[in-house]
């Protein structure tokens, strides 16, 4: 669609709509479409990635503020959505894997919209709770499913089809998931909601998850692709040195690129699937947008565009995600609303999953509870507030090991401007530090390099000031452990991964202590002068 025809529709709800009404009488308030991605890579798009097909995504990044910066405090589905719809880090909503079927005590932000007379709709994928698929607070509509859901209708023992949870009763999947639940979402919209209030739909789809399935119409879209990977993929001497053991064991394993889900696929041909299953999710765009023309609803109604997570396609030898690396945490991130400022712009600002919550009530007009961790988006994109007058904070990530995938360690991780540190808990191996201004592809690791000395030590202070909860405690939480999880490798692929060059010495060496040693600044000035820094031997004046 032209912006012409756009200003045109915007005269028309003026003249003929009727004003949307919540309790506060507020005739303004605006309509909000949550879009929400399981699992997309954060360059997924035809606007960035020109194999892509994605023309209505594309379209809606070119009349809306396309986030190029937009990042998860936790990279993995539960925790994730947990901190979208709490607007709390995972240390304190405490849904840290997939395997918590807990949500007690939390609060979903839909219910401060209720509360503020907005129509709440939930369609499609929760994934928290498990096997639970019962309607949540916070939604007047519910069309959800267990777990992890299906693309297909799957047949169960007693011969009906997977189900599906509709306002509390189950129904049977009928079709291809996505097309479905673009349905049930456009059903309520021009069907069920009230009319006279402004409303709030949260699509949730399962789409573009592993193992991706593209509709019939999409299996052969992509047959003649070449799709590229990553540089990072490749292992060289140069890159491989830098990186923890970890990161060079897993490649051959479950989540590596030599061994990934266990099978001889490759990543090329995989992409086809991923990409194949997006374009329902982009037709699916196109239709909620025509369905809120039509209704001349457009230009009242805010369209957020968002992934649960970023996903690797071999970056680091790595796919999927929970890693602290750029293309686990970094989520495409898109919001259209007409009439604002930065329209058709790009936004660098560092926003995070946090910050949604914060960002969907003050759309709403609704104050910010106390609770909240994050801070409104939405002067980014009115164009009140550019990066520097909004104040990016921190970036604080935190992933907790898993029993069902180990391969990847807890990882705790801060990003303060350009300089990312990463530390790993429970694991014997390297620590990381990327300067993501002159090196964004991570490949060179300066966790030793005397130029980040000082910084080093700042951002492992202020990571273990703000990984605490609320009690000022550092805790790792984790959950049940269940079976011995996902540990096979390719017995042909490559063996374990070397020890550090640098931690292989000769016995009795006289600076075998200075690991343990803080990293202070009269260490620095004794490591830069080749001295010993021993301070239980040396005086006051070396401290
Ligand atoms: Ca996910």
């Amino acid at each position: 669609m032209t912006r012409l025809l756009i200003v045109a529709l915007g005269l028309v709800v003026t003249l003929n709509s009727e004003p949307a009404l919540g309790e506060n009488n507020d005739a303004t308030a605006k309509n909000i479409v949550f879009v929400i991605l399981d699992d997309l890579r954060f360059d997924g798009l035809g606007f960035l990635t020109p194999e892509v097909q994605t023309p209505n995504i594309d379209q809606l990044a070119a009349e809306g503020v396309y986030f190029s910066n937009a990042v998860v405090t936790t990279s993995l589905c539960s925790p994730s959505r947990a901190t979208i719809l709490t607007g709390l880090t995972t240390q304190n909503h405490r849904i840290v894997d997939n395997n918590d079927t807990t949500e007690e005590g939390l609060v979903f932000f839909p219910r401060y919209l209720q509360e503020a007379g907005y129509e709440t709709g939930f369609f499609g994928k929760w994934h928290m709770g498990r096997a639970n698929d019962s309607p949540r607070e916070g939604f007047d509509r519910w069309v959800s499913f267990a777990g992890q859901g299906h693309y297909y209708p799957v047949t169960r023992s007693d011969g009906s089809n997977n189900l599906i949870n509709v306002d509390g009763v189950h129904v049977e999947q009928q079709g291809y998931i996505t097309d479905e639940l673009t349905e049930y979402a456009i059903d309520w919209l021009e069907n069920r909601r009230d009319p006279n209030k402004p409303f709030f739909l949260y699509l949730s789809h399962k789409a573009v998850h592993s193992d991706a399935v593209p509709a019939p119409r999409h299996r052969d879209q992509y047959r003649d692709t070449k799709f590229e990977l990553p540089e990072t993929v490749a292992i060289t001497d140069d890159y491989i040195t830098g990186k923890p053991m970890w990161v060079k064991n897993q490649r051959n394993s479950w989540h590596g690129i030599d061994f990934f889900y266990a099978s001889d696929r490759k990543m090329t041909d995989y992409l086809r699937d991923y990409y194949g299953a997006l374009s329902s999710v982009d037709e699916s765009i196109g239709r909620l947008r025509a369905s809120l023309e039509a209704a001349r609803l457009d230009d009242d109604t805010v369209i957020v565009f968002y992934s649960d997570n970023g996903f690797l396609v071999g970056d680091h030898g790595l796919i999927d995600k929970r890693n602290a690396y750029e293309a686990s945490v970094k989520v495409p991130m898109i919001v259209y609303a007409p009439g604002t400022a930065e329209v058709g712009k790009e936004n660098t600002t560092r926003v995070r999953n946090l910050d949604l919550a914060p960002t969907f009530l003050d759309i709403a007009g609704v104050a910010k509870p106390a609770q909240f961790e994050g801070k409104s988006a939405w002067p980014l994109v009115t164009g009140e507030k550019n990066r520097e007058a909004w104040g990016e904070p921190d970036f604080l990530y935190q992933y907790y090991w898993e029993w069902s995938f180990p391969m990847t360690p807890t990882s705790l991780a801060i990003t303060r401007g350009d300089v990312k540190y990463i530390q790993y808990h429970g694991v014997w191996d390297l620590e990381e530090l990327y300067d993501l201004g002159i090196d964004p592809e991570e490949t060179v690791n300066r966790i030793n390099d005397p130029a980040y000395y000082f910084i080093r030590q700042e951002l492992r202070e202020a990571l273990y000031a703000g990984a605490a909860n609320p009690n000022g405690e550092n805790a790792i939480p984790y959950t049940p452990r269940l079976a011995e999880g996902m540990n096979l490798r390719d017995r042909n692929g490559p063996s374990a991964a070397a020890f550090p060059h640098s931690w292989l010495v000769q016995p009795n060496r006289p600076d075998k202590l200075m690991g343990l040693i803080p990293d202070v600044p009269a260490k620095k000035k004794a490591l830069d002068e080749g001295r010993l820094y021993m301070p239980w031997l040396q005086g006051p004046e070396d401290e």
